[in-house]
């Protein structure tokens, strides 16, 4: 036993999940998030690879069952069984859906959101001895390649970096990473007067944590704009939002070395993927590195300036073999100083922003509170840095994430410095995350402290 509570541990994530699962596809939350939710499919596949690997590549195949034509993998898959005003903005919002979109009959967001998904195929893969995964990953890689080509066809900047077009995007929604660019966007949306009465997510009295109607006019206008362009991304830094993402490109580096594994096992080529990930790898550091901060941050293409603030997308490049040595190093004193305190009994996770930053917020959403998945990706990245620095960092983070979960359940987002939960309930990625913790901690047999 690696943690005394391992297995109640254990069974609850997996009821958590089972709950959550609407035949095919699991829903991130019972009540804020009703449809599928493209990364958190993700995250939630890597989680089921280790109770259900058939189940687990479900998640994705139905994922993918929406894909556009164009390749992307759109940020939100609605249900017709919901009802239209369960969530916001729901699907007559993103109507319509243009030639380049997906199958007949379903309806999706216009949106991406970070390419996990090569990574989950991946991780199903080296979690399971099953015989039959050779058809989905017959069946997958295709559309995953499409996908990843549509990025970088698509989506890519004149710097080679992939651009992200929407806070929503980033996944990290109102992070203070985004605040610059955003703060050119105008506040009057047309048509969609009173956002206030219109959400749906700030009823549950937790207008504190969410981002403010000032926020959401935003995000409204730069859907609105892109939309009217029918989602074409013909010219990337026209559209009112257009950043590279630290979180969104060394995901997709890192999950283009996945696709070169996957490639292989279906007797493809595999070298072009390395191509574009080592270039892409190249792009970020070039790029995206500021050493002022002494981490990654995002580069606004329409302003050319980055973004002044260190958040836990800064940190996660860490995913990235090629990192310079006294990058990875610097980068390492960033998140173990006083901004996110890595190592530090008194903080709990990774904070999604600067803990010295006057403007950090613990209860507010991407402004503060540390969440299971962002933990999980820098958690991933200090082990594949390795040494005992990073070794144990992440036997802490482990340690932190399951504490977290073991004691608060499995909340959207927690209190960096208390470790209380905060937001949605029985959040699927949370769950299906700690599964993933603790099948780590197993297998290494290491002990959570
Ligand atoms: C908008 C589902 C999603 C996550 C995002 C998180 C939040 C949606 C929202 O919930 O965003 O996409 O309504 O706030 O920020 O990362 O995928 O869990």
């Amino acid at each position: 036993m690696v943690h005394h509570n391992a297995v109640m541990i254990f069974e609850r994530a997996v009821s958590t999940l089972t709950a959550n699962d609407r035949g095919g596809t699991t829903i991130p939350s019972p009540h804020l998030y009703p449809h599928q939710w493209s990364w958190d499919s993700a995250f939630i596949a890597i989680g089921l690879a280790h109770v259900d690997p058939q189940r687990a590549w479900q998640e994705l195949r139905s994922l993918f069952g929406a894909q556009w034509a164009d390749g992307r993998v759109p940020h939100i898959v609605f249900n017709p069984a919901v009802p239209a005003d369960a969530y916001f903005p729901g699907a007559a919002f993103w109507q319509p859906m243009p030639p380049s979109g997906p199958p007949a009959g379903v309806v999706t967001t216009g949106l991406v959101q970070p390419p996990v998904h090569a990574i989950a195929a991946a991780h199903i893969v080296g979690r399971t001895a099953e015989t039959h995964q050779m058809k989905h990953i017959h069946w997958l890689y295709p559309r995953l390649r499409a996908w990843h080509d549509y990025l970088f066809d698509r989506r890519r900047l004149d710097n080679g970096l992939v651009a992200t077009l929407h806070p929503w995007e980033s996944g990290l929604d109102n992070s203070p990473a985004w605040d610059a660019a955003l703060a050119a966007v105008p506040t009057e949306v047309a048509g969609l007067a009173g956002i206030a009465a219109l959400r749906r997510d700030v009823r549950a009295g937790n207008v504190d944590q969410r981002p403010t109607n000032a926020d959401y006019a935003r995000y409204l206008h730069i859907a609105q704009a892109y939309r009217a362009g029918g989602y074409a991304d013909d010219d990337l830094t026209a559209t009112p939002f257009c950043v590279a993402d630290p979180l969104t490109n060394a995901v997709l580096a890192w999950a283009e070395q996945e696709l070169a594994t996957l490639a292989t096992m279906v007797g493809e080529p595999p070298d072009e993927h390395r191509r574009r990930a080592a270039e892409l790898e190249q792009a970020i550091h070039d790029h995206l590195y500021v050493p002022d901060l002494g981490c990654y941050a995002a580069l606004d293409a329409r302003s050319g300036r980055h973004a002044p603030a260190r958040t836990v997308g800064g940190l996660v490049p860490l995913v990235l073999d090629a990192m310079p040595p006294e990058v990875r190093a610097a980068v390492l004193v960033t998140a173990t100083g006083p901004a996110f305190k890595l190592g530090d009994p008194d903080v709990w996770g990774v904070p999604s922003y600067d803990l010295t930053a006057a403007d950090v917020d613990r209860r507010r959403y991407w402004r503060g509170p540390s969440w299971i998945n962002t933990t999980w990706l820098v958690w991933a990245g200090l082990r594949r840095a390795g040494g005992t620095t990073g070794d144990q960092l992440a036997t802490e983070l482990a340690a932190d994430m399951i504490t977290m979960v073991e004691r608060q359940g499995f909340r959207e987002y927690f209190d960096p410095l208390t470790g209380a939960g905060l937001g949605a309930r029985d959040f699927s990625w949370s769950a299906a995350l700690a599964l993933d913790v603790l099948a780590a901690a197993r297998r290494s047999a290491q002990s959570l402290p």
